[in-house]
């Protein structure tokens, strides 16, 4: 089998065994699964997109066509089954052709985002030794093909940059369709990002088997039909808005998928005018921009029937707003990128809808909510009813390891397989999730995640910096923001704004350059006087906190 082997961790064979027979693993691929919604939704929408202010639509005839030819040019290019393909696009229609293109090739597309720079690339690419990047020339006013050919000549394994819009895809994406033989839909189907909590993004393998199980239900448990259209309003490649239920969601069910070139009301709104939107996923940073908006907007929006949030968590106030302004039901959604989705439910009471953050897809997802000060917890070592906890999670649709991190793994998941989330939660009578916080050390920024040693290793690459430590403050808007104390070498005095350019010029996301810079004499000194990282980031979060 192409994809097994020493770089990633699979389930039990008795546990594979078991969900194949409950029904949730079937045995397709995702380009078998646009060949079949293809044969039964040929000429309804799968696609619309904006090109230079026009819109773009394209059918499911048309989607699986453009996959096809580009399955068949880059197995020509080269391409063959189980190579990784770092994709770093917008949200523009070829994200859906190309991808299915790459599936189809039997490939493995490794989802940056757009946000991502050269820093996380090289990572990226490096760390899955990518065949190729596919990327578009300029987005937001930066030149992604310079970038990727800059992480190309430096990462042996690219053997090629794609640039989706040049000539040269043109002619790729113009091949002759041809039947190449479906991958193994046990085997991965690509590699979706970690938040991170230590370092950079750890590389998350997810099979066809597992991932379409989780689009299937969430499909199901967002009332997808054919009639239906999902707006994509976050960056697409991001786990959220590509299954929950997302892109994928959406066309599991025959249904349109607009993707939006920006989040912001004015584009997201118009096109929720025109195009009938009836369901979207967003952070709670951007439900609270939309439902300022919508007070003065002119812009009929009485399509929209549901509007998932979550990311990251969705105050109680927040919550209650969404349905009056928007005219449509709040759907809390908590996911992760690892696997584990909880939704409320449609039919869910008002008090769970507004107080929860729903529960789990699968009868058959394992919660388990232990001790919270016990990093090494194990799944034995449960909380009572209510109470707050860590969670632990296992099921048919969660990783039992990153890709290639034997090292990490051996922390982030339990003997018996089930991963640590680092989330604090508390869990009802009814096994709804209500999140209250977390362990990990990773800061969520409106949505966005990042690990503080990621940005504290940056920091520190500076001369002038003796030490770093990177914490998250609490955020009107955003939930929380990055501060970063720094401590600077005997005689130099860096300010914070030379601290923030540096590390934006390391070649970082932007939402990861510290937002607020504190130099320091020295870090405060904790109760128990230890200087682990951790123990000062607790006390200087702590400090943020009473600020
Ligand atoms: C609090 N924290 C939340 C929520 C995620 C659907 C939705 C979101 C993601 C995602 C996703 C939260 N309240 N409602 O992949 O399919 C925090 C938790 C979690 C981490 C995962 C999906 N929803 N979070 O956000 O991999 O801390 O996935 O562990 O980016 O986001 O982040 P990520």
């Amino acid at each position: 089998r192409v994809n097994a082997g020493p770089d990633h961790v699979v389930w039990p064979p008795e546990v594979a065994a078991r969900y194949r027979a409950a029904g949730y693993w079937r045995g397709q691929t995702f380009g078998a699964l646009l060949t079949s919604v293809t044969a039964a939704h040929a000429g309804r929408t799968a696609v619309v997109g904006e090109r230079n202010g026009e819109i773009e639509r394209w059918t499911f005839a048309e989607l699986d066509e453009r996959a096809h030819r580009i399955a068949a040019g880059l197995a020509a290019s080269g391409i063959v089954p189980g190579d990784r393909v770092v994709l770093q696009l917008p949200n523009i229609p070829e994200f859906m052709a190309v991808v299915f293109g790459l599936w189809r090739a039997g490939a493995w597309p490794v989802f940056a985002l757009p946000a991502h720079r050269d820093s996380e690339l090289r990572h990226f690419a490096g760390q899955s030794e990518a065949a190729a990047i596919i990327t578009v020339a300029e987005h937001e006013r930066h030149d992604h093909a310079a970038t990727a050919r800059a992480v190309a000549a430096d990462v042996p394994s690219v053997r090629q940059v794609l640039v989706v819009g040049s000539a040269e895809f043109g002619e790729l994406a113009a091949s002759e369709p041809r039947e190449l033989p479906d991958p193994d839909p046990a085997g991965v189907a690509f590699l979706q990002l970690s938040g991170g909590s230590t370092g950079l993004p750890k590389l998350i393998p997810r099979t066809h088997d597992d991932y379409l199980y989780s689009v299937r239900e969430s499909a199901r448990i967002c009332a997808l039909r054919p009639e239906s259209v999902y707006l994509a309003a976050l960056p697409v490649s991001h786990n959220y808005p590509l299954s929950s239920p997302g892109v994928l969601g959406a066309l599991h069910a025959g249904a349109a998928s607009v993707l939006a070139p920006r989040p912001d009301p004015d584009t997201a709104f118009r096109l929720i005018e025109s195009e009938r939107v009836t369901i979207t996923g967003v952070v709670p940073p951007l439900a609270a921009a939309w439902v300022q908006a919508a007070a003065r907007t002119t812009r009929d929006l009485s399509s929209l029937d549901t509007l998932l949030v979550g990311g990251a968590k969705c105050g109680r106030e927040l919550a209650e707003r969404i349905g009056p302004a928007l005219g449509c039901r709040l759907q809390q959604v908590f996911g992760m990128a690892e696997g584990l989705v909880c939704y409320t439910r449609l039919d869910d009471p008002d008090e769970i809808v507004l107080g929860t953050q729903g529960r789990p897809i699968s009868l058959d997802d394992e919660i388990r909510v232990v001790d919270p000060d016990d990093p090494a917890a194990s799944s034995a070592d449960v909380v009572a009813p209510g109470e707050i906890g860590a969670l632990l999670t296992r099921g048919p649709y969660t990783i039992r390891g990153y890709y290639r991190a034997a090292a990490h793994n051996a922390t982030a998941f339990t003997e018996d397989g089930f991963y640590r989330t680092g989330d604090l939660v508390r869990r009802g009578p009814s096994g709804h999730l209500e999140v209250v916080g977390r362990t990990k050390e990773q800061i969520n920024r409106g949505g966005e995640k990042l690990a503080a040693e990621e940005v504290e290793n940056h920091l520190m690459a500076h001369p002038g910096v003796l030490d770093a430590a990177v914490v998250g403050v609490p955020d009107e808007y955003l939930g929380e923001r990055t501060c970063a104390y720094v401590v600077p070498t005997a005689g130099s005095a860096p300010t914070a704004a030379e601290l923030r350019r540096f590390v934006r010029e390391r070649g970082v996301a932007a939402f990861k350059v510290p937002d607020l810079v504190l130099v320091v004499d020295a870090f405060p000194v904790t109760g128990v006087g230890k200087t682990s990282k951790r123990e000062l980031r607790a006390a200087l979060a702590a400090l943020a906190e009473k600020r």
